[in-house]
């Protein structure tokens, strides 16, 4: 361990230690921009180049992000030198910066308009040269505006060294230094997935999603189409950051009625949908496992992740599983069953908004393969981070809104559609099914406590009735590639592969509230959805009566003729 002291305050810490890391041990904050680490996923991001850290230690000024300990320190985070320092740094950085925060995305949720806030800056006294480089609005998913980038490359080791797809990455030199793509292309023409986790890290409006709400606010406006909503698991342990509760807080019954008060028709549940994929996707496995062929089975409903492998692995377009996403097959349903069979509309007549905690999702419900005769199975997509807007431009209460349930026949669902929302949870799920399918006979404990957890790679071996099932479970780009890669050398020997794009899971998604960096976030979110399914009576997919209806009155089987139609799909190499 080396010693020091932090503004007065002992502190020990082990060898190699930076003095940030030291002093959040005594809980002395230094501000800072560029700096990131997540343990739990891995990532740092330590290019100490933004300079907003410095510190006084010894003889001169330190970044404290990049500076190792030393015994004996004595390190001062507030003396005059240190203030002024931080100061010039944060107006060097607003010089030559948009100055437009009131019309920001990010306004509210910019680390950099806060360190500027904390530091009571009130002018600039430099007046730096501007960026003017087109927006890239290229994708459903993301707009990346350069001229908001301070170059911290939190996004570039995210999309590099945890996502592994290597799409941004400095290019010029200078003034002229970007962020960006190869040749500065659109990103639509790269070979980004649409997982947003860059935008998840960006600490300014440097990244943001697609804004879709004007799209809804506009169809709630009309009177020619019926709206409805879905929202998916992952939400509703999610939103109520927004409005100040503790993360994992359950808000699923105020949710619902936030989106009645904002005028939607129907308010129904994505979990239906996703006990419907447990169905569909078990009966999938069982049959390749049966044939022995087409194996491992990838789970398909993460977009990035489908993106990741039509565009990385396209020899193996055999093995995503042809389920459409929880999303996509609550739309088709929503359309081509509720609509005509029990409103009496035609499927053109309903417009499907979906609630998401992923900016992939935009990008997918715009795939036209997604839909029947050009109807698509949704119409628009919004993140948590955009429902909370919403809610608040409508002047919600939401902490004080009663609660309410979903409507049916398509609000209703299981405790294995819960856990959807985190890394394990499909395959969990899945398994539930699959167990009670082939052997017959109820499991004795529903949780399969083996695949639960925030690590990237997962395994397990199930026995189903003698047949030992390999399972494994991935999460974030880089891990899957691992896996994968592991496919393609012949060295898997796994059956079931879950694959999330965004390190643990869809809790963890691009579209919702901002963790900054955080995990322990993460992870209450995960906790919130595991006691959603804990207290809930029925836990399991093939059980949920809505969907044995369903099945009786319009799919037919599992696997069948309609559920194909309807619930299936293809990729493109
Ligand atoms: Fe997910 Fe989903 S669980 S991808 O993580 O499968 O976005 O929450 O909605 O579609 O259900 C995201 C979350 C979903 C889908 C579901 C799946
Ligand atoms: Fe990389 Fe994902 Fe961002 Fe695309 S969306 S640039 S793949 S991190």
């Amino acid at each position: 361990l080396v010693n020091l002291t932090i503004n007065g305050k002992s502190v020990s810490v082990p060898k190699g230690s930076t003095i940030l890391e030291a002093a959040k041990e005594v809980n002395v904050q230094i501000p800072n921009l560029c700096h990131l680490k997540m343990k739990e996923i891995n990532m740092i991001n330590q290019c100490a180049s933004c300079r907003v850290c410095m510190v006084s230690a010894g003889r001169g000024l330190v970044p404290a992000c990049g500076t190792l300990v030393k015994e004996g320190m004595d390190v001062q985070t507030n003396t005059k030198e240190a203030l002024k320092a931080r100061k010039n740094v944060v107006e060097l950085l607003l010089s030559d910066h948009p100055q437009d925060c009131l019309v920001c995305e990010k306004n509210g949720n910019c680390e950099l308009q806060s360190i500027a806030a904390d530091l009571g800056i009130r002018k600039i006294r430099y007046k730096g040269e501007q960026s003017t480089s087109p927006k890239d609005t290229s994708t459903e998913s993301i707009v990346k505006d350069h001229d908001k980038c301070i170059l911290c490359r939190r996004c570039e080791t995210m999309c590099n060294d945890i996502q592994s797809v290597g799409v941004l990455s400095g290019i010029n030199r200078g003034f002229g230094t970007e962020v960006s793509t190869f040749f500065n292309s659109y990103l639509c023409e790269t070979e980004c997935t649409f997982c947003g986790q860059c935008i998840a890290v960006c600490p300014t409006g440097a990244l943001t999603e697609v804004n879709n709400i004007p799209t809804v606010w506009n169809a709630l406006n009309q009177k020619e189409k019926t709206v409805a909503v879905q929202v998916a698991p992952a939400v509703r342990v999610a939103l109520g950051e927004e409005f100040g509760l503790e993360p994992g807080t359950i808000t699923t019954g105020k949710m619902v009625s936030a989106l009645k008060a904002l005028g939607f028709k129907y308010v129904f549940d994505t979990n239906f949908s996703a006990d419907l994929t447990i169905l569909e996707e078990a009966s999938e496995f069982l049959h390749r496992l049966k044939k022995g062929k087409n194996l491992p089975i990838l789970t398909s409903c993460c977009p990035a992740w489908i993106n990741f492998v039509e565009k990385n692995y396209p020899e193996f377009l055999n093995l995503p599983s042809s389920c459409k996403s929880p999303q996509e097959m609550f739309g088709a349903i929503a359309k081509n069953y509720f609509a005509p069979k029990v409103i009496n509309i035609k499927p053109k007549d309903m417009y499907i908004v979906s609630v998401m905690p992923c900016v992939a999702k935009k990008y997918e419900c715009s795939r036209t393969e997604l839909g029947q005769e050009e109807v698509l199975d949704v119409d628009v997509s919004i993140t948590t981070r955009e429902l909370a807007k919403m809610i608040k431009e409508a002047g919600i209460d939401f902490l004080t809104l009663d609660e309410k349930d979903f409507d049916n026949p398509l609000g209703k669902s299981s405790g294995a559609a819960d856990i959807f929302g985190t890394t394990g949870g499909v395959l969990e799920a899945a398994l539930r099914t699959a167990y009670e399918w082939v052997t017959d006979k109820e499991l004795a404990d529903v949780n399969f406590t083996q695949v639960r957890g925030m690590e990237g790679i997962k395994e397990a071996s199930i026995d189903i009735d003698g047949t030992i099932v390999n399972v494994c479970i991935a999460s974030s780009l880089g891990n899957a590639r691992k896996v994968m890669d592991e496919v393609k050398n012949g060295n898997s020997k796994y059956h079931i592969i879950e694959v999330m794009a965004c390190p643990g899971g869809c809790i963890a998604g691009a579209g919702q509230p901002y963790h900054h960096g955080d995990y322990d976030v993460v992870k209450k979110r995960a906790l919130g959805l595991y006691n959603i399914d804990r207290n809930k009576k029925l836990r399991k997919s093939h059980e949920n009566p809505a969907i044995v209806a369903l099945y009786d009155e319009f799919l037919g089987e599992p696997h069948g003729k309609v559920a194909h139609k309807f619930l299936h799909t293809h990729y493109f190499d």
